[in-house]
C-alpha cells in the first residue's frame, strides 16, 4: 500500500479536511516525510496550470494518487444529478476535463465522485439514481480512451442525502465496469455498522481509501484501530493508496507528520 494526502490548489476552499498552502512548500514537506503520492482537489479543471503541476510532482517525487472533485459542487454548484440540465452538462464537461488531466498526469488516472454526484433534495431517490446512472453511462462512454477509473465515495448524511453507506454505493459499482468504491474511514464510522465490517463488505470493489479518525483529525489523533483497518484492507486484497483527508490541526505540518507516522507502523515504504 502507498500513502498520500489531499491537497488543494484553491485558496479559502469551503472544505477543510485537506492541506492548503504554497505547492512547493507542501510537496517538499510531503516528500521529506516519505509520502508516495498526493491527491489534488480541484474546483475548476479548466483553470489549472497542468505543466506547473506536472513539474512540481516530478520535482518532489510524488505520484498523483487521484483527483478529487467535491469543490466543483461546493464552489460552482455543479453535479452529475443536478435538476438543471445545463448544470448537469457543465458537470459532465468538468468530469471529462478531470479525466483528461488525470490521464496526462498519471497512468490511466483516478477521478473521485464524491459530493459532485449531487443530492436528492425534494426529488425521489429513484429518479436521482436514474439520472446518476445516465450521467455515469455518458461519462464512461466519453472517457473510454483514457480508461479513467471513477471512485464512488459514500459520504455521511450531514453532507449529502444520496449514497451514504457502502451498501448503497455497491449498486453502482457492481453495475459499471470502471467505477470502484472509495472508502472513507470517517464517513464509514458515521454511517456503517463499523468501518471494519464495511471494509469486509466492500471486498474486491475497493478502489481507493480516504483515511481520517472518527473526529476527522489525522490517523493517530482519534480512536480508530489502524492496525485492524489495514489488516482488513489487505485481507480484501487492497494494495492501493491510503490518502489522508483530515482537518489540519494543530497545523498541516503536524497533521501530515502524525498521520504518516501512524500509518507507516503498518505499511513499510515501498522501494
Ligand atoms: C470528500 O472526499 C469527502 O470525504 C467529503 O466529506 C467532502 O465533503
Ligand atoms: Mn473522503
Amino acid at each position: 500500500m502507498k500513502i498520500a494526502a489531499v491537497y488543494t490548489l484553491a485558496k479559502d476552499a469551503p472544505f477543510k479536511a485537506l492541506v492548503a498552502g504554497p505547492m512547493s512548500e507542501v510537496f517538499k514537506l510531503m516528500s521529506e516525510l516519505g509520502f508516495d503520492g498526493v491527491e489534488i482537489n480541484i474546483p475548476n479543471p479548466f483553470d489549472v496550470d497542468i505543466r506547473n503541476l506536472a513539474k512540481a510532482l516530478s520535482d518532489y517525487g510524488l505520484e498523483l494518487s487521484a483527483i478529487s472533485t467535491g469543490l466543483s459542487y461546493l464552489v460552482y454548484d455543479l453535479s452529475l444529478t443536478h435538476p438543471n440540465e445545463e448544470k448537469r452538462r457543465k458537470s459532465l464537461e468538468f468530469f471529462m476535463k478531470y479525466s483528461e488531466m488525470s490521464a496526462e498526469l498519471s497512468n490511466r488516472g483516478r477521478v473521485i465522485i464524491g459530493l459532485a454526484r449531487g443530492k436528492c433534495g425534494n426529488r425521489p431517490r429513484d429518479e436521482v439514481s436514474r439520472i446518476f446512472k445516465e450521467s455515469l453511462r455518458l461519462l464512461l462512454e466519453k472517457t473510454e480512451d483514457y480508461g479513467t477509473i471513477y471512485l464512488l465515495e459514500p459520504i455521511n448524511r450531514y453532507e449529502i442525502d444520496f449514497i451514504n453507506t457502502v451498501d448503497e454505493a455497491l449498486e453502482y459499482v457492481r453495475e459499471f465496469n470502471r467505477v470502484q468504491l472509495l472508502l472513507d474511514t470517517f464517513h464509514m464510522t458515521l454511517e456503517d455498522e463499523s468501518p471494519y465490517k464495511a471494509i469486509e463488505k466492500a471486498g474486491k470493489f475497493i478502489g481507493y481509501v480516504h483515511v481520517a479518525e472518527n473526529n476527522r483529525l489525522a490517523p493517530g489523533m482519534g480512536m480508530l484501530d489502524w492496525e485492524r483497518i489495514i489488516c482488513k484492507l489487505l485481507i480484501s486484497g487492497y494494495h492501493g493508496y491510503l490518502s489522508i483527508e483530515a482537518i489540519p490541526r494543530p497545523s498541516y505540518e503536524e497533521m501530515l507528520r502524525v498521520g504518516i507516522e501512524t500509518l507507516r507502523k503498518y505499511i513499510p515504504k515501498a522501494r
